[in-house]
């Protein structure tokens, strides 16, 4: 895979061959990453990183266009079925830069967004101050039921109508529990809102249908295109017709240059792969797999905001179960075991983002190895063995031995 650039460049060659080791030698659940396919891969390291394409197929700035015209409709094409909306932009750089998008499509600077709390499991691009999207709007943050951890609608549709919002934005990068799509945009139309969702992390579960969609209730719907659909690294929009030339002008010129064909070329082929009856199996497993790590965690003891999930990720809340063990100690120990998860702030966060109280841990890239309940179920209980005693050498080499053993039998890559 690398035999050009061990040529060219050991050094990267080298650091790149030890991330794939890293991978395929480690339990991966960080929950926005996954594994893409090497049909993927290849996609993405072809000669379509060469081209300048400003602009959109069939309307572009430079010459010699006709072949990444082509690749950019199939990208279109395929994300109109999985997710049967009007029009879509492919060429977001990643998700952030989606949602830069559409604020630039609709907002002007010091409109007003009202958008989900980043420690109540909300994004920084929703309007987080050390943001773009802080610093050039107006926002008020709604957070999650204290006593439930679910967002509590009757409350959202107070603070909306008392804030009067131009743009309300759902989704989440930590919330463990579907959205009510069609109840906030019940919300957005009363109070005369914009209303996006933002999908990044469950792009895939909705394109499989093992998650609500809100495309039909959302004037913007943006995501991921690498978390659970599993395609080319980057962003997507998709929006009602009506809004179409704002948004693509939004995108380019107004806040990006050329596109990376090289990645639509990879959103191109994750989607068709996505459009097979085997990615709508994944999306169920992926799901099923994270509602077995919340059983597991329940039986043991653990502290899940909401209490569980319905969707790929958990998130623990140490507090009560281990009050001395922060998510930073514990992002370390299951690191010392190879077990790789992300500390994560919690609702009613006391501590630093660097230190947290919360453990973010996910589904989707166990998945795709082939991981099915008796195996994350044995995983889980690796987890807790560590959070329970993580300074003791007996546990952590018995659960080193497992997570070898399970990652030996669900190799990623030939
Ligand atoms: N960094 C992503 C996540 O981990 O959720 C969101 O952009």
């Amino acid at each position: 895979m690398t035999d050009h650039i061990k040529q060219v460049d050991p050094a990267v060659a080298d650091a790149v061959e030890r991330e794939r080791d890293r991978q395929e030698s480690t339990l991966g659940m960080i929950a926005s990453e996954n594994h893409v396919s090497e049909a993927v891969l290849e996609a993405q390291g072809t000669v379509l990183t060469n081209k300048y394409a400003e602009g959109y197929p069939g309307a572009r700035y430079y010459g010699g266009c006709e072949y990444v015209d082509e690749v950019e409709r199939l990208a279109i094409d395929r994300a109109k079925e999985l997710w049967g909306t009007d029009h879509v932009n492919v060429q977001p750089h990643s998700g952030t830069q989606a949602n830069m998008g559409v604020y630039f499509a609709v907002l002007e600077p010091g409109d007003r967004i009202l958008s989900l709390d980043l420690t109540h499991g909300g994004h920084l691009s929703h309007g987080h101050h050390v943001n773009f999207s802080g610093q050039l709007y107006e926002v008020e943050q709604y957070e999650v039921d204290p006593e439930t951890g679910y967002v509590d609608y009757d409350d959202l549709e107070a603070q909306a109508r008392e804030f009067d919002p131009d743009l309300i934005v759902s989704g989440s990068s930590a919330y463990p529990r579907e959205f009510d799509w069609a109840r906030i945009g019940e919300v957005a139309d009363a109070v005369d809102a914009y209303n996006l969702a933002d999908i990044a992390h469950i792009t895939g579960l909705v394109a499989a249908g093992v998650h609500s969609s809100p495309v039909a209730h959302a004037d913007f719907v943006t995501g991921s295109t690498h978390k659970t659909i599993r395609a080319g690294r980057g962003g997507i929009i998709m929006c009602d017709e009506e809004y179409a030339d704002d948004v693509d002008s939004a995108v380019f010129p107004g806040s990006q240059g050329g596109p990376l064909l090289h990645n639509v070329a990879g959103k191109a082929v994750g989607f068709a792969e996505a459009l097979t009856p085997d990615f709508e199996e994944y999306a169920e497993r992926t799901v099923e797999n994270a509602t077995v790590l919340a059983d597991v965690f329940r039986e043991r003891g653990l502290s899940m905001v909401s209490g569980g999930t319905d969707k790929h990720l958990v998130l623990v809340d140490l507090r009560d179960s281990h009050p001395d063990l922060t998510g930073k100690d514990a992002e370390e120990a299951l690191s010392a075991v190879d077990i790789v998860v992300n500390k994560n702030t919690v609702p009613g966060e006391t501590r630093s983002p660097f230190v947290t109280s919360g453990v973010r841990i996910g589904t989707p890239a166990l998945t795709t190895r082939g991981f099915g309940p008796e195996e994350i179920e044995r995983v889980g209980h690796c987890i807790v063995d560590v959070l329970d005693a993580p300074e003791d050498e007996d546990v952590r080499a018995e659960v080193r031995a497992d997570v070898e053993r399970l990652c030996a039998e669900h190799p990623i890559y030939d």
